[in-house]
């Protein structure tokens, strides 16, 4: 009987004397005794030593200690090894279903005590909720069984191995096995034993397993439940008190759906829940649920008869302490901070989360796509050859999995959609998968984005389409190729709803274009939104050599093989920080629209079901920045889908400043995820009067000069700026690179959308190739007049031929006033994009360093020309930290658009002022301010590597080049795509003493 119940590392069966049929993670009043805690550890090198540990007797006491759940490499600061990140790559040799003998084994021991009132249990059962990679257990010496499927539920019926008093489990888990081949997600490899484990005692006639399927169709409630209990454990007994639902059914044939004649609906805007409780004479589960009914109906996505639009993400299991051990705090804060920014559905890339995530979206309200535990993206390197989805011989491991994934969570109403798993190729196995569900949950649609001819699956869904490619997915009559598809398929996937499972990669400083994304969703109804790669980084808490505290990224543990900061692609940062792209998201997927049309306002409420009776409308004037009237607006209640009119208040129109209304939707009540007053969407209108801007004075009377003079609080010494009032000042100086963002630095994808790209080069490479990070320049002329000041420089890279004239001119205004206008005029022949165009500033030390901005103009966060919606004309403040975001890999951060007036300071005292004029055709340039130069910042791969420093570098650009979502995903638009150009700088500087 033994070598039955020893499944060997390289065996394809999911697990032996694993309990089935898998059933539903229940509340119940049965009896549980939790075995979390402290666990007896034993850590060694290979799956072969010696199995002795399991008797029962064994001598345990020279063991160390290690809390269950947890994943060992996160515990003992290293004694058992480190993480591992890799995305698509393999860890170990493609040689299924085999592993390298080096396979880290935990044995877990711990003794617990069977309470004496469990006598009654007809059954005692063994729960494992989650253990990675391949697992056996013993209980008293006597092996029960053993399991695969990480992110998946496993229960052993302990009942004859189990006795009254004190008992021993033991549990040896191996870090790889021939499961690791069908886990191969992109995350960290993280062994161990990570989700609760739990003695459960089974009373005679409790309920095994209840699925209560619910619907809602105009008003009207339905429950048809599924009861799985012995003949003799009926009657029993639904209730939902709220409802007046008192059910009794007495015998298994009796339980026939029960209908309601009033019920709210559950919708992931007002998510409606009904306490509920199954019984019988030994045991009550207590559930909550919710009415809805899926549907497609032709080529839409449909509940409750709506369509549904998805602002959603993709979502691991991920701690920077924990890894992906389940904290509920936690993660109903993540939950929280999504309801917060418009986020209203959820994949839960790329397998089931803890079960309690799923009580908790069904509370919060989210759209939910709940995906198996299945990946096997490391055949791509082989050319999918082996595939274990298209191999008979894993048929019954893919059927385990997703058997485990839709039963163990079935009852909830936000799941909406079941997914297979994610970049497993294609094949039988994974049909054989859709057929289960299909034949089990006829209510629910399949997802998975490798069918991409359609042949088994109900929604198209697709990852990382370009903004081109969606439209014509949506646009019906279309005859553009889609992906993998011939024309007749492609035909047949334009018949369905569309989704996209993935896309915006939220690496480092981006994406771009999540409004041209949204902007298709209103304007082609097959296309139902999508989920934003990813929600949160995975960065784990670690400590830089000199004690700084940083997020580590694949590398960062001396791995072998790795993906780098892949992994960090998240619009959450590691800390739980939001970063700018999710304040862009929160803008761009807004319920609320706002049209203005002269006096009118138009409010169009996008939701789904809710009307605006939970919002109040704020609006407020400002002159420059400065608020001189607000008040709120009588709206009259908006229905989902509808526009309701109002009538503007009457704006107070300053002569000679920037007026600006702003609308602000706020929430008008407490909610469970955000306080009373909370902001939803915002519009602002434009009401200045236009002025004229002053012209370029000409002037007479240059004369070739040493450069060495002062105009009014300018110092020059040999042509060149040495101090502005009382600060030592150096430049400008032509910057035309930025540190690399992640997109920048990625070559994903085919480039025809934006020409100045090379396919399979990065941009990030042109850029360095250019040499644009080490430009060198050359004084053509310095000339100067009583009281101006012009100088010529030809700026150029070491072994270039191309080159930048640069041109700038200082002039005395008034007292005190200096202008300073550039002139930036590339030569002939530059044929990539730039990053930016600008000039630097550099303020050295001094004995008061700047450490802030205050400006008027776009924020209050970074922007760049895709990405914003989410910035507003208004006037800001911050410290010079925080004007840059801490991103995993250093890189561009900080640029603030369109700037009128920026002041730096130091403490509170204003240090320099500037005043930023447009150029002729109205462009106004934007600034950074950092304590680093873009190359310091290119060259550090960590926040900790960055040097000190208290200087600070003002970086004035006329333009920066757009963000895209290159690192996995379309380029930057061409409309945001910075090429080569002339362009006018023009900066009034004042010294407030
Ligand atoms: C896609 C994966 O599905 C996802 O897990 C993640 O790795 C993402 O890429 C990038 O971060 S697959 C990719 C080849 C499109």
């Amino acid at each position: 009987m033994l070598p039955e119940f020893s499944p060997h590392v390289s065996d394809l069966a999911p697990g032996r004397g694993a309990l089935r049929p898998a059933r539903s993670w229940l509340h119940s009043d049965a009896k549980s005794l939790s075995l979390n805690g402290s666990w007896r550890f034993r850590l060694s090198p290979t799956a072969s030593a010696s199995e002795d540990f399991a008797a029962e007797g064994f001598e345990d006491h020279g063991w160390d200690s290690i809390p269950v759940p947890a994943h060992w490499v996160l515990e003992g600061d290293g004694a058992y090894g480190h993480p591992i990140y890799t995305n698509i790559q393999f860890p170990f040799p493609i040689d299924p279903p085999y592993v390298p003998d080096e396979n880290p084994t935990g044995d877990y021991r711990r003794t617990f005590d069977v309470p004496a009132d469990w006598s009654d249990a007809e059954r005692v059962v063994l729960r494992f909720d989650g253990v990675e990679s391949l697992f056996r257990v013993w209980v008293n010496g006597v092996e029960i069984g053993g399991a695969s499927g990480s992110r998946l539920a496993h229960e052993f019926d302990v009942t004859a191995a189990v006795r009254p008093g004190e008992n021993v489990v033991a549990v040896r888990v191996h870090q790889w096995s021939a499961a690791s081949y069908v886990e191969d997600q992109d995350q960290w490899w993280l062994p161990g034993i990570f989700r609760d484990v739990t003695l459960v005692a089974r009373p005679a006639g409790g309920i095994e397993d209840v699925w209560l399927r619910t619907g809602f169709d105009d008003g009207r409630g339905r429950v048809e439940a599924e009861i799985a209990a012995d003949a003799t454990a009926f009657p029993v007994t639904l209730r939902i008190p709220e409802l007046g639902v008192e059910q009794v059914w007495a015998t298994p044939t009796d339980v026939t759906p029960v209908d309601i004649a009033a019920v709210e609906p559950w919708s992931a805007e007002r998510p409606r829940l009904y306490d509920a409780t199954v019984s019988t004479a030994a045991e009550t589960v207590t559930l909550r649920v919710g009415f809805r009914t899926v549907e497609i109906r032709g080529d839409q996505f449909l509940v409750n008869g709506r369509r549904v639009v998805f602002h959603g993400v993709n979502r691991h299991e991920t701690h920077p302490e924990r890894g992906r051990v389940f904290d509920e705090a936690h993660a109903r804060e993540d939950l929280a901070l999504m309801k917060r920014f418009n986020v209203n559905a959820i994949r839960t890339s790329h397998y089931p989360p803890h079960p309690r995530l799923l009580d908790l979206a069904d509370e919060l309200g989210f759209w939910v796509i709940l995906e198996c535990d299945l990946e096997t993206h490391g055949f791509d390197k082989v050319g999918w050859t082996g595939n274990p989805s298209d191999d008979p011989a894993w048929r019954e491991a893919y059927l385990d999995r997703i058997e485990r994934t839709v039963e163990r969570d079935k009852n909830h109403p936000s799941i909406v959609i079941w997914s297979l798993g994610n970049e497993a190729g294609t094949g039988s196995n994974l049909a054989a998968m859709s057929a289960w569900v299909h034949a089990r949950d006829a209510e629910r649609p399949v997802h998975y984005e490798g069918d991409y001819t359609g042949e088994y699956t109900d929604v198209y869904s697709r990852m990382y389409a370009s903004v081109l490619e969606t439209e014509q997915i949506g646009t019906d009559g279309s005859r553009a190729p889609l992906l993998n598809c011939t024309p007749a398929q492609g035909a047949r996937q334009r018949t369905r709803p569309f989704l996209l499972c993935e896309y915006a990669h939220a690496m480092g400083n981006g994406p771009g274009a999540f409004d041209q994304y949204e902007a298709l969703v209103h304007e082609h109804p097959r296309l139902h939104g999508g989920f934003v790669w990813e929600w949160r980084d995975h960065g784990i808490l670690a400590t830089a050599p000199d004690g700084t505290p940083y997020y580590a990224y694949g590398g960062d543990f001396g791995e072998v093989i790795h993906d780098g900061n892949f992994v960090m692609d998240g619009m959450v940062l590691s800390d739980g920080s939001p970063t700018p792209s999710l304040y862009e998201f929160k803008a761009v997927v807004a319920p609320v629209d706002f049209a203005f049309d002269g006096d009118k306002l138009a409010i169009t409420n996008l939701r789904h079901t809710a009307d605006t009776s939970d919002l109040r409308f704020r609006w407020r004037v400002e002159h420059d920045g400065v608020p001189v009237d607000s008040g709120e607006l009588e709206v009259p209640q908006v229905g989902a889908g509808d526009s309701g009119w109002v009538s503007l208040p009457s704006v107070a129109v300053s002569p000679d400043a920037e007026t600006w209304l702003t609308i602000d939707a706020e929430l008008a009540r407490d909610t469970a995820w955000a306080s009373e007053g909370h902001v939803v969407a915002t519009a602002q209108l434009n009401r200045s009067v236009r002025r004229p801007v002053p012209g370029v004075r000409p002037r007479t009377g240059w004369r070739p000069g040493d450069g060495t003079l002062t105009l009014g609080i300018a110092e020059f010494v040999g042509g060149s700026l040495v101090r502005l009032g009382e600060r030592a000042v150096a430049g400008p100086r032509l910057e035309l690179f930025r540190a690399p963002t992640d997109n920048d630095k990625g070559a994903w994808g085919e480039v025809e959308e934006s020409d100045a790209s090379v396919s399979g080069v990065s941009n990030a490479e042109l850029w360095l190739r250019d040499g644009l990070d080490r430009l060198t320049s050359r004084r053509v002329s310095v000339e100067q007049t009583e009281d101006a000041l012009r100088t010529v420089d030809k700026v150029s890279a070491a072994d270039s031929g191309l080159s930048v004239l640069v041109e700038s001119v200082w002039s005395r205004e008034s007292d005190g006033e200096v202008e300073l206008r550039v002139e930036i005029q590339p030569s002939h022949g530059w044929k990539t994009v730039w990053p930016r165009i600008g000039v630097r500033f550099e303020l050295p030390d001094g004995t008061a360093p700047v450490d802030g901005a205050e400006w008027f103009g776009l924020g209050p966060l970074e922007s760049y020309p895709d990405s914003l919606r989410a910035a507003r004309t208004g006037r800001f403040a911050a410290g010079i930290r925080d004007l840059s975001v801490e991103y995993a890999r250093p890189q561009e951060t900080g640029h603030r658009t369109a700037v009128r007036r920026l002041a730096l300071t130091t403490g509170d005292t204003e240090v320099l002022r500037v005043e930023a004029l447009p150029d002729t055709q109205g462009r106004r340039p934007g600034f950074t301010l950092s304590r680093h130069t873009p190359q310091e910042i290119a060259r550090s791969g960590h926040p900790f590597e960055l040097p000190d420093s208290t200087s600070s570098c003002l970086t004035v650009d006329a333009a920066q080049h757009g963000l895209g979502s290159r690192a996995c995903g379309p380029d930057v638009w061409p409309a945001f795509a910075l090429r080569p150009a002339a362009r006018t700088i023009r900066l009034r500087i004042t010294a407030p003493n």
